[in-house]
């Protein structure tokens, strides 16, 4: 039998839907998704296995037009990254913008090597002359590219792009042992979920001047014990992510546990801490450390 495997990776600009469509593929909720743009902040993989097949789907950090932290070059690098090597690149774009990214565009039209399926995300947010009108449009900016239009929120031609993509990928053994969805700890995930609430909770700088690390992570049979660290980038910012009498900490570990429970299945002990880590988003011993590190 003849094995299919590949890397397909997701690009964008922030907030098309990149996330929640990688989620749709591999029916886990690996990639955190909110309304708020840089969400995603690394390069996370999802996999999803076959008898005879091995997708592995890299979802990015949207593109950044004007980098401010270092953090931010980072971020884009994992998008440099996922440009190069890839067997198939989705690009989604969100229906309803009327802003094309050129730059993305023109780096789009150089590829000529790598298939490219165009996704137009958010359908049900357009209507039928609207979705004609952006299929006519990127089947003339990409000619080689292959159309879809989508809605990975309401689950609208997934399965058949699903399809599409299969028959893409080259013949390859599998990169990842086949019972693997994700390249990622569940360290990463419990951390990724707080942030997800932080970004849900808090307004403002706040969420995107913070970095989620899990010290602690025991297992029993019946329960999880775990202890993560909060970094903000200054003293203000740690004042606010307590709250009044720890009201807003108090709000974010229960909100917290709530999701880390459903995705272990296991009851959960979360002991919550801030710590100021001053300007950690342009120090690159500190980037580093947090793991940015393209
Ligand atoms: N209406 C609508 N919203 C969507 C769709 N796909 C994603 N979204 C929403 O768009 C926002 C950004 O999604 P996310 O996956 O985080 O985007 P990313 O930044 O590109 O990863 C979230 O609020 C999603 O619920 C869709 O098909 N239709
Ligand atoms: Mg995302």
């Amino acid at each position: 039998m003849n094995h299919k495997a590949g890397y397909v990776n997701i690009i964008g600009k922030p907030n098309v839907g990149k996330s929640t469509l990688m989620n749709e593929f591999v029916g886990e909720k690996i990639s955190i998704v909110t309304s708020k743009a840089q969400t995603t902040r690394h390069r996370i993989l999802g996999i999803v296995n076959g008898e005879d097949f091995q997708i592995v789907f890299s979802d990015t950090p949207g593109i950044i037009k004007n980098p401010a932290y270092k953090m931010h070059e980072v971020m884009n690098q994992f998008v440099n990254v996922a440009f190069i090597d890839a067997d198939l690149i989705l690009y989604v774009v969100d229906i309803t913008d009327k802003k094309i990214d050129e730059k993305t565009l023109e780096r789009l039209q150089k590829i000529n090597d790598i298939p490219i399926f165009v996704l137009l995300n958010k359908i049900d947010l357009s209507d039928q002359d609207g979705v004609v009108a952006a299929v006519n449009f990127w089947q003339n900016a990409l000619p080689a590219a292959t159309i879809f239009p989508i809605s990975a929120l309401h689950h609208a031609n997934i399965t058949h792009i699903f399809d599409c993509i299969l028959e893409k990928l080259p013949e390859c053994p599998p990169y990842f042992p086949k019972d693997e969805f994700t390249d990622r700890s569940m360290r990463f995930f419990i951390s990724e979920i707080i942030r997800e609430k932080i970004l849900l909770i808090y307004k403002q700088e706040i969420p995107y001047s913070v970095e989620v690390v899990v010290d602690a992570y025991e297992e029993s049979s019946k329960m999880i014990n775990i202890r993560a660290t909060i970094y903000a980038s200054r003293d203000s910012q740690k004042a606010i992510l307590i709250g009044k009498a720890g009201s807003a900490i108090k709000k974010l570990g229960i909100m917290s546990r709530g999701d880390i429970e459903e995705f272990t299945g296991k009851k959960i002990f979360l002991d919550l801490n801030v710590k100021v880590s001053k300007d950690w988003r342009d120090n690159e011993e500190t980037l580093r450390n947090f793991s940015y590190e393209a």
